[in-house]
């Protein structure tokens, strides 16, 4: 460890803990072949099945030690046997995560599905939920993690007001069924598919029906889904401090959904973000040990597995530069209004490189300090490549 590191007043110790400590759930959906509207490159190897799936987030696990449950979204994921499907993941050192329900592929939901004016397609799409928190009480599971694709095209296609009160009647019908101890996560997106309106398009709007619906209910934050130049530190606080910032579906983006490695273009971005929770956490924030982290892409050209390795990497880099930052020097010179001094205290940690320390709290987990090469040298994806078989998939998510 370099004397820089040393030198630090923080007890390495702590912070070795806290990294250890610090879970990173990953999505089944990463797993599998995902495209483009444009085209799904077929990646040999590639994921088909749940049991796949978790097999290859086992082996993510076995290379970073911080990754022990698995997001799954119904019908992608659907089985017929959760007992099974649970007592599989648990032989893995896993467990079902999140549930996701599906509300975006079904014909009938092509002008919405809880917002539609027809009734019947509400009630199909809230029993879909239903029968999602009942998966997950059969897997354990505390978290359903809802995002809505819908919206309108045009001005004057339907009533904005009507599609809230739409939205909010089948949303409270979803309450309703919750078990006492699970959460729904609201997710928000501020455009497509929708492309005039979008039901829940930004934290404000999911903020507003998680407080009308309940304790149980939270805001859940894809850090793709903002218009550019969105500061996403600064919603992170405004959530943490209503005691609502359910999760992150971490990714990056350039321009818009892009569901990029997180942390490969905006490293900066995420170190504000993680440097909020620690700074809120350090003040006792109550909401800061509920937060469900989480991984929330779609790898389209590169090796599926290796993707999700280096996205846990970048996250623990960006969390780890965080518990680095020097807080009574922080609020010292805020109090102090000295403008710029805040700013060196967080470029000074952001700087230091945490690579030894990353490679020292994997030493002392008994894991390689290096997980890509741990992965490569595995052969894992070569023989899985090896094993498994393509199927075809015409373009986007499976069943698009
Ligand atoms: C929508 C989204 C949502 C999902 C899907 C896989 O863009 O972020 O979280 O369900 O991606
Ligand atoms: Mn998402």
């Amino acid at each position: 460890m370099n004397d820089q590191l040393r030198n630090q007043t923080i007890a390495m110790d702590a912070v070795v803990g806290k990294i250890q400590q610090f879970t990173i759930e990953t999505p089944s959906w990463g797993y599998g072949d995902s495209g483009t509207r444009f085209k799904v490159f077929h990646w040999p190897g590639a994921a088909r099945t749940l049991r796949e799936k978790l097999a290859d987030a086992a082996q993510v696990n076995a290379v970073t030690g911080v990754c022990p449950s698995v997001a799954i979204h119904i019908p992608w994921d659907l089985e017929d046997d959760w007992r099974s499907v649970k007592d599989y993941a648990h032989g893995l050192g896993l467990r079902i995560g999140s549930v996701n329900p599906n509300l975006f592929q079904e014909e009938s939901y092509r002008l919405g599905s809880l917002c539609h004016t027809d009734k019947h397609v509400r009630q199909r799409a809230i029993d879909h939920v239903l029968e999602c928190i009942q998966i997950a009480q059969a897997v354990d599971s505390d978290i359903l993690s809802l995002w809505l694709a819908e919206g309108t095209n045009y001005p004057g296609q339907d009533s904005l007001r009507g599609r809230r009160h739409r939205l909010l009647e089948s949303l409270q019908a979803i309450y309703a069924a919750l078990p006492a101890g699970m959460r729904l996560l609201i997710e928000y997106k501020f455009f497509e598919p929708a492309f005039y309106s979008t039901d829940l398009p930004d934290w404000g709007t999911s903020l507003l029906m998680a407080q009308k619906l309940g304790p149980q209910a939270q805001v859940l934050v894809d850090t793709g889904h903002h218009p550019q130049g969105t500061n996403i530190p600064q919603i992170v606080t405004q959530l943490l401090d209503e005691d609502r910032l359910g999760g992150f579906h971490f990714n990056d983006r350039k321009y818009a959904d892009d569901d990029l490695i997180v942390g490969s273009l905006n490293p900066f971005e995420l170190f504000c973000i993680f440097n909020e929770i620690i700074d809120a956490g350090a003040e006792e924030n109550p909401n800061v040990g509920r937060i469900a982290y989480m991984i929330d892409q779609s790898h389209n050209i590169e090796p599926k597995i290796e993707a999700m390795v280096q996205s846990v990497l970048n996250i623990q880099t960006a969390y780890a530069k965080a518990l680095l930052v020097d807080r009574v020097a922080l609020r010292s010179s805020q109090e102090a209004s000295d403008v710029l001094e805040g700013y060196r205290v967080l470029q000074a940690a952001y700087e230091t490189d945490v690579r030894p320390l990353l490679a020292e709290v994997r030493a002392r987990q008994g894991l390689d300090p290096d997980p890509i090469t741990a992965l490569r040298n595995s052969g894992y994806a070569d023989r899985v490549a090896r094993e498994r078989v393509a199927v075809a998939t015409a373009s986007g998510y499976p069943g698009a």
